[in-house]
Formats: structure tokens, sequence, C-alpha cells
């Protein structure tokens, strides 16, 4: 059985004072641990205090990218060491927005997976087809690449722990969400991948998410499929009352 992962995607939205009094509001309110992953990844410069902010409590703050390299002159970047240091556990990788904007690859996304298990942070790790290959029917093919190379040279036991967040790049902030049947197909790829690349049980046990435009009057639907196992938020994710609706729907 896989335990959801309800995960919130602030992008570059709220200041630091907003961002501790969210986690004030939220804490006392998710759902048990033991039940559902709750976890905000918010910008770098706000991850101590909320985790702080978060305490012992049920949710987890995350961070929505870092380097893979452990230190050294590249500026402006946050490295694996800094984040385990504070405690983040999670960190997103690759997400398409950085693909796009900031040149990840699948080569460097597959190295920052490997950083991230160097330093005991699970790695969120996004996949997802543009409009153009959607329709030129090249989905499956897109994300199976993305998976083989932002896998390669993890143990299944690496594999099991990673989280793969399947965003159908047209499907992100522009409120057309996937149907949740197609974002199951694809889910169900991604899986049938890793099985190919591991084994059924590797695969079994991977989480997938889904994102793109998921809000508390939806994420039901993308929760009961069989392939999706949680939902990467993130305009819905800003609201402490939407979060906890989302977190909730995780149960
Ligand atoms: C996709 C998602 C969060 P939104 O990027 O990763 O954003 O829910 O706003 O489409």
């Amino acid at each position: 059985m896989r335990k959801p992962i309800i995960a919130g995607n602030w992008k570059m939205n709220k200041t630091h004072q907003e961002a501790v009094a969210f986690m004030e509001e939220v804490r006392g309110n998710v759902p048990s641990k033991n039940e559902v992953e709750t976890v905000v990844c918010a910008p770098a410069l706000f991850l101590k205090d909320m985790h702080d902010k978060a305490e012992s409590s049920d949710v987890a703050v995350g961070a929505q990218t870092m380097h893979f390299e452990e230190g050294g002159a590249f500026t402006g970047e946050i490295s694996p060491a800094a984040l385990q240091d504070m405690g983040i556990a999670y960190s997103i990788i690759g997400h398409s927005e950085r693909r796009e904007m900031f040149n990840e690859t699948d080569e460097s996304v597959n190295k920052k997976v490997h950083a991230a298990f160097r330093h005991e942070i699970t790695p969120i790790m996004c996949c997802g087809e543009t409009l153009e290959e959607r329709e030129s029917s090249q989905t499956e093919q897109v994300v199976r690449t993305q998976i083989e190379k932002g896998f390669a040279g993890l143990s299944a036991e690496q594999a099991k722990q990673v989280v793969v967040a399947y965003e159908p790049i047209w499907a992100i902030g522009t409120g057309k969400s996937s149907s949740a049947e197609d974002a199951n197909e694809t889910c169900q790829t991604i899986r049938q991948v890793i099985a190919e690349l591991y084994d059924e049980q590797t695969a079994e046990a991977v989480r997938i998410q889904y994102g793109g435009s998921v809000k508390p009057e939806n994420i039901n639907s993308y929760l009961a499929q069989e392939h999706i196992d949680g939902a990467l938020v993130g305009g819905a994710s800003l609201k402490t009352d939407a979060f906890l609706q989302l977190a909730e729907a995780g149960k």
C-alpha cells in the first residue's frame, strides 16, 4: 500500500512573514503523517524558519530545487548539504519551469536525484510532456525517456523512494487539467517503465503524483485513480484553507 503524498509548490510566491504565518496556521491541522505525507515546497529563503515553525508536526517543508554539487562557485545556487543541515527532507527536482527557463536537462535532473540521496533528501522528480508532444502522440516516449534518464544509476532501494510528479506541461497553471483517466494512463506508463528498469515490486512501491491545476474541487478524481498516489499543487496550495482541504483529501 503506497502512502499518499500531497505537496504544495509555492513557486516564487509569498514573503517570509506570510510563509511563517502559513505554517503556524496549518501545523496543527494537517492529517497525521501516518496516513498522508504533507509537504510545502517553498522558496529557499523561508525554509529554515518554516521548518522551525513546523516543529514536530505532521507537515514537512521542501525545497523547489537544489544544485547537484556539494559546494563551490555556483552563484545563487543552493547546495544539498545546506538543505540537509537545515533539516529539509524533500526537494522538487526538474520541474518543467526549471527545465524550460533554467536549462535543466534529464542529465542534470539525474545528478540532482543522486545528490538528494547523498543528503537524505527525498526527490520529487518531475516529468511531463508539452502540448505539442501530446498532440503528436509522443507522451509515452517523452515520459519514458525522462524516467529512464532521471533514474539512471539508482539502486532499486533508492528508486522506491523517489516520488515522481507527472505534470503535463499544458496543464500547469492554465486551469486546463488533464482528465483523471488520461493522467492515470500516463502514470501507469511511468510505473511500467520503472518495472522494466527494475522489477514489479520496485514499480509498485514508487509513488506517482499528478500535477497541473489540481484544486480541492478536482483532487478526489485524481486520487481515485489506481496509479496516482498524490498531487503536486501550485496555485491552490497558497491558501491555508485550500491546502488543508487538499491534504485532507489524501487521507
Ligand atoms: C504545476 C503545479 C505545481 P499548478 O506546476 O507544480 O502548478 O497547480 O498551479 O498548475
